[in-house]
């Protein structure tokens, strides 16, 4: 453990952190139940922080539960464990539903929630590697994440190790370059083990991506890069769930999930606005009675 890793959240993990994996439900009812819990619980945080990304956590809420309720091979009480599969939120504005996610599955107690962006807390509004057991990367800065996350697959498959690795992509994020020299890289040396998820929201910071840079056809671009390319619904959990095995035919594996920007709170989905305002008590309110229904 370097100098870093001892400066982490005294983060035991819970009780829950020992449960077996066997007793996970990993159903997508019981996914579907956890989803809105952090969806309740994003509101919260960021009502008593006044500040965070709603929209953007709203919409990858589904995609983040999935992979760590239903696929990821982690464990919270070694967040270290060498042969664990790595998690990248490279969209790192999102950590709002990232935090709560790893502490629904047991990293560090559910209370820490509530010191969301206070001054001092290890929970920044970027993820930080050095401060939250169970974030593999940091990130915030747009346009690093899936680079990182094709080092993460050379370095498995040059160490002979069989982890996975899986990245989350906003929408506008794909207007970086970086994204894009990446790409040519996995699909290049044929990283199968690799899985971009590209939260498709179709909104970015103050406007629509389509109007800002256009991006379509993005499937067809991926494909161009060599890559194996999937659509989904991304917030329909049995399929979610199915497009997460590895591609295993020699190429690495996009997932391009259509999503919408402020899902499960309606006067915030599909709403520029909602990238990064933050809800009024009659708004938070009003959020938490519907995502409760
Ligand atoms: C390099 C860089 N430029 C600008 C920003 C500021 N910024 C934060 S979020 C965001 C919009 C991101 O849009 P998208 O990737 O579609 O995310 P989502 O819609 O899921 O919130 C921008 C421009 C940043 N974080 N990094
Ligand atoms: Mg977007």
């Amino acid at each position: 453990m370097n100098a870093g890793e001892s400066s982490k959240v005294a983060i035991q993990a819970r009780a829950l952190g020992r449960m077996g994996e066997a007793e996970l439900d990993r159903s997508p009812t019981a996914l579907d139940k956890i989803a809105r819990q952090v969806r309740r619980s994003v509101i919260t945080m960021i009502d008593k922080a006044g500040m965070g990304h709603v929209g953007g956590d709203l919409s990858v809420t589904d995609i983040l539960t999935a992979l760590y309720f239903g696929v990821l091979r982690v464990d919270p009480t070694m967040p270290d464990w060498p042969d664990r599969d790595r998690f990248i939120l490279s969209k790192g504005h999102c950590v709002g539903a990232l935090y709560s996610v790893l502490a629904k599955r047991g990293f560090f107690d559910e209370a820490l929630l509530a010191d969301f962006l206070a001054p001092l807390s290890p929970l920044n509004g970027h993820p930080n590697r050095r401060k939250v057991p169970g974030v593999e990367a940091n990130t915030g800065p747009l346009g690093h994440g899936l680079p990182i996350a094709v080092g993460s697959a050379i370095a498995a498959r040059l160490s002979g190790c069989n982890w996975r690795t899986f990245v989350v992509l906003g929408d506008g994020e794909l207007q970086e370059g970086s994204n894009w020299e990446a790409a040519m890289c996995a699909g290049h040396r044929g990283l199968e083990r690799l899985t971009a998820i590209v939260d498709r929201n179709r909104l970015q910071q103050g406007a629509r991506t389509e109007e800002t840079n256009r991006l379509e056809p993005l499937a067809d671009k991926f494909t161009a890069f060599g890559w194996d390319v999937l659509e989904v619904d991304g917030h329909d959990m049995p399929a979610l769930l199915d497009m997460f095995g590895a591609s295993g035919d020699g190429r690495p594996r996009c997932v391009i999930a259509h999503t919408s920007k402020g899902r499960g709170v309606s006067f915030m989905e599909d709403r520029v606005e909602w990238h990064h305002k933050v809800p009024n008590a009659d708004e938070v309110a009003a959020a938490l009675k519907e995502l409760s229904a």
